[in-house]
């Protein structure tokens, strides 16, 4: 895979999302909610995809929004269903995610992304917009959410969800990314800096308050965690973000543990697949495509003690169930 940047800035340069229409109870795009008709396909090494495992889990949408799990090797053509029998998604038939890219658009020329949420009766991608996909799971899909289902973004706090939600994006889902593929000190040195400084915050934040924003699991949780569960397998290597690792920053290291061990986090990580994606994929970054065989995960598992600072992970809801034998991934340590 060619990672792209800018050559005057040595920055990474992020692909745009697409295709953005939405799937909505109106289905004023087109594209109504409706349960078994989408697939979303992920891959579970992907951040950006992790978070739709975990807002469909804790929803409780498994039965009624598919899911199809890519190789987190992509090859030449990308994202493909290696994984399954015959290499094809057993639902939508097709070896490649670029098939369903295509399918909604012949012409398409751009890069093959997932999350991506496919159309089953035509096989066309409908979107790959990964920050609304969430949302709209939360609040299009809510005649399908479990009994119990936590509101993961409550009106009362959208404003301050989506103020973290966009400085969480810059300052750290994307500045892990663009500190790695950063081809100048320069570029480098900006994300590292950003990152960190952003991660001192809301650590500070964290030691007061069980969950980012409320009292309850949000949104803006979520995707701090997808981040947060990828930082010491990968991004404090691969990614040189290495001023220290999670597992040496005691407040957002407990706050990560405390998710990965709620219903619904860390039943969808699976870090074999996120360290093969990383090491193998990225051979810019690292050419030997040599996977480490650290760091040692079964500190997750220790208690977090987070309890004392009180919260309501679920509200007044409860976690959810186990997941679907088909879906769970092998034990990680
Ligand atoms: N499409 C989005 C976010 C999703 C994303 O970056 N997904 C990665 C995997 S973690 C991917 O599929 N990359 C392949 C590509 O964009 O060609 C973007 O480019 O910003």
């Amino acid at each position: 895979m060619t990672i792209p940047t800018d050559p005057e800035t040595g920055e990474f340069v992020r692909s745009p999302n697409h295709f953005a229409a939405r799937i909505t109870a109106d289905g004023r795009d087109g594209w109504p909610v409706e349960p078994g008709r989408y697939r979303l396909v992920v891959s579970r090494a992907c951040p950006w995809a992790s978070r739709g495992l975990v807002v469909r889990r804790l929803l409780g949408l498994e039965e009624a929004i598919s899911v199809a799990v890519a190789d987190p090797i992509q090859d030449e053509r990308s994202w493909r269903f290696t994984l399954d029998p015959d290499g094809r998604d057993p639902v939508l038939g097709i070896r490649f995610l670029a098939e369903a890219y295509h399918a909604a658009d012949p012409a398409y020329d751009g890069g093959i992304s997932v999350p991506a949420v496919v159309d089953i009766p035509s096989g066309k991608l409908v979107t790959n917009d990964y920050p609304q996909i969430t949302l709209d799971f939360s609040t299009e899909w809510t005649a399908y959410h479990r009994e119990g289902a936590p509101d993961l973004y409550p009106e009362e706090h959208r404003d301050e969800i989506d103020e973290i939600n966009q400085a969480v994006y810059r300052d750290v889902n994307a500045a892990v990314y663009e500190a790695g593929f950063a081809t100048k000190q320069s570029a480098y040195d900006d994300a590292y800096s950003r990152l960190f400084a952003r991660l001192d915050q809301l650590s500070d934040r964290l030691s007061r308050q069980r969950f980012l924003v409320g009292d309850t699991i949000t949104e803006a949780d979520i995707r701090l965690f997808t981040t947060l569960v990828r930082f010491d397998p990968v991004y404090h290597g691969h990614f040189k973000c290495n001023r220290q690792k999670l597992s040496e920053m005691p407040v957002l290291w407990a706050y990560a543990r405390d998710l990965f061990q709620t219903p619904g986090f860390g039943d969808t990580v699976d870090f074999d697949h996120i360290k093969r994606h990383y090491y193998q994929v990225h051979e810019q970054v690292n050419p030997t495509r040599i996977v480490p065989k650290g760091p040692d995960l079964r500190s997750w598992a220790e208690p977090h003690g987070r309890e004392e600072l009180g919260g309501r992970p679920f509200g007044d809801g409860t976690p959810p169930g186990p997941p679907p034998a088909a879906e769970a991934v092998p034990p990680q340590w």
